[in-house]
């Protein structure tokens, strides 16, 4: 008994030792497979490691170059002063900034197929929050509905314009929110505005580039819903702003209200200053012969004192129309596109295409030159709610680091009104897509 479990024993044992070289192979192979195993994990974790640097570091050099771009813009914007900015140039068109190249976009309203490059004036826009109802009625792709619910959004009243709506309609929506019964505070709060479609707004340029890309042009078959008529059909989007403004008596300079009956004395030597005794009893009768000694816009004192222009000129910058510190909302006749001119009030295509034809080759920094453009009746009906000076302007950014890799597109909004060109709005836009031309993407990655 006890010897066949001795031998059992050894049999066992014998067993074992047999099996030990195979054994060991196993686990020799297992911590193999497991060790390189181990050093694909890590070699893979380090891999995604170095991408996951290199992705940020084009983040960061992205947003450097965006950082770059906004402080480059509001040089050129104080720099610009009173007088319009550059146009046409190329000082906005693939700057470098050593972290990378940054583009200043602009939609070119008449030009669906090319992109445009430059600052935007916000003075060449209709202020939704100081446009009358006629003005924004005339505003394409507007309808009566939004035009009259704009109103009704802005004013501080709860009174319901025919069309509009007040607080009862806003509290009935699903999610419901109260009437603002304030100004904008910015252009795409007509989104929350009864009527305020998404269409109307941004048309079919779904990434807001200014050119029509084939997702805009394929009809149902991609966001957008487009005709696929070839054409690019804007919103009202790049005729509108909330944000023009601009300082009316203050300047430090002592300014003459010309509406007031009372500055009457003030402008009257004012006149005798710059013209001299002689002629100032003929101006003087000019104006005294065509109305009361008080004017709606500046344009109209020109036009009823029959100054020379140089004379007028010289006073322009004494006279301020009304008493209030700014004014808001005045349209630059100098910078605003057909569509917008065609807002103020009275003006036919062909008064707007005198305008167009005149303001290029004229001095720009005073408004006489609208005499030479309009008859004087026209002129004058279109006085208070026009200007040659602006002070805010905005700029669609599109910064591209410098390997190519990352990008980010920045909507920001300058205004210069105190001389500082500080950015009062800015909105990233970077989810709506790399709006400029695919290839300039694919060159600059190559070039890695
Ligand atoms: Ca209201
Ligand atoms: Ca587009
Ligand atoms: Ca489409
Ligand atoms: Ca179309």
């Amino acid at each position: 008994m006890k010897r066949e479990l001795n031998n059992r024993i050894l049999t066992m044992a014998d067993r074992d030792s047999r099996q030990s070289p195979g054994t060991v192979l196993i686990v020799t192979i297992w911590i193999t497979l497991v060790l390189a195993s181990m050093v694909i994990v890590m070699s893979r974790t380090l891999r995604v490691d170095v991408l996951a640097s290199v992705n940020s570091l084009s983040s960061v050099q992205a947003e450097a170059t965006a950082n770059a771009a906004i402080a480059y813009v509001r040089a050129r914007v104080s720099n610009s002063a009173e007088s319009s900015v550059d146009y046409g140039e190329k000082p906005f068109e693939d700057m470098d900034s050593g972290s990378g190249r940054f583009w200043v976009l602009r939609p070119n309203l008449s030009d669906d197929k090319n992109h445009d490059f430059g600052l935007t004036d916000e003075g060449g826009k209709i202020n939704l929050n100081s446009a009358s109802l006629e003005m924004l009625l005339k505003l394409p792709s507007m309808t009566s509905e939004l035009a009259n619910a704009i109103i009704d959004w802005r004013d501080s009243d709860s009174e319901i314009t025919a069309g509009g709506a007040e607080s009862e309609y806003y509290l009935l929506l699903g999610e419901s929110y109260n009437c603002k019964n304030a100004p904008l505070e910015t252009v795409e709060e007509v989104l929350l505005i009864k009527g305020g479609d998404h269409d109307y707004l941004y048309g079919e340029d779904l990434n807001r580039n200014g050119v029509l890309d084939d997702n805009e042009n394929d009809a149902q078959q991609t966001l957008p819903a487009d005709n696929s008529n070839g054409k690019l059909e804007p919103g009202f989007l790049n005729y509108v702003t909330v944000y023009s403004y601009q300082p009316n008596g203050g300047g430090g300079e002592q300014k003459i209200d010309i509406t007031s009956r009372r500055s009457g004395g003030q402008l009257r030597n004012l006149i005798r200053e710059t013209v001299g005794e002689e002629d100032y009893f003929i101006i003087n009768e000019n104006i005294i012969a065509s109305g009361p000694y008080r004017f709606q816009s500046v344009i109209e004192f020109y036009i009823r004192s029959d100054l020379k222009e140089e004379d007028f000129k010289k006073m322009e910058p004494r006279l301020a129309v009304g008493d209030d510190d700014e004014v808001t909302g005045l349209v630059n006749i100098n910078t605003a596109p057909k569509e917008v001119l065609l807002c103020l009030p009275g003006l036919e295509q062909s008064d707007v295409d005198s305008i167009v034809s005149k303001r290029t080759d004229q001095d720009n920094s005073s408004i006489a030159w609208l005499k030479e453009a309009l008859d004087d009746e026209k002129a004058m009906a279109i006085g208070r709610y026009i200007t040659v000076t602006s002070y805010q302007y905005s700029a669609d950014i599109v910064a591209l680091s410098k390997d190519g890799r990352s990008y980010r597109r920045y909507y920001v909004v300058i205004d210069n009104a105190e001389g500082n060109a500080k950015v009062i709005y800015r909105k990233s836009l970077t989810h709506l897509g790399w709006p400029l031309d695919d290839k300039i993407l694919e060159n600059s990655k190559e070039r890695l």
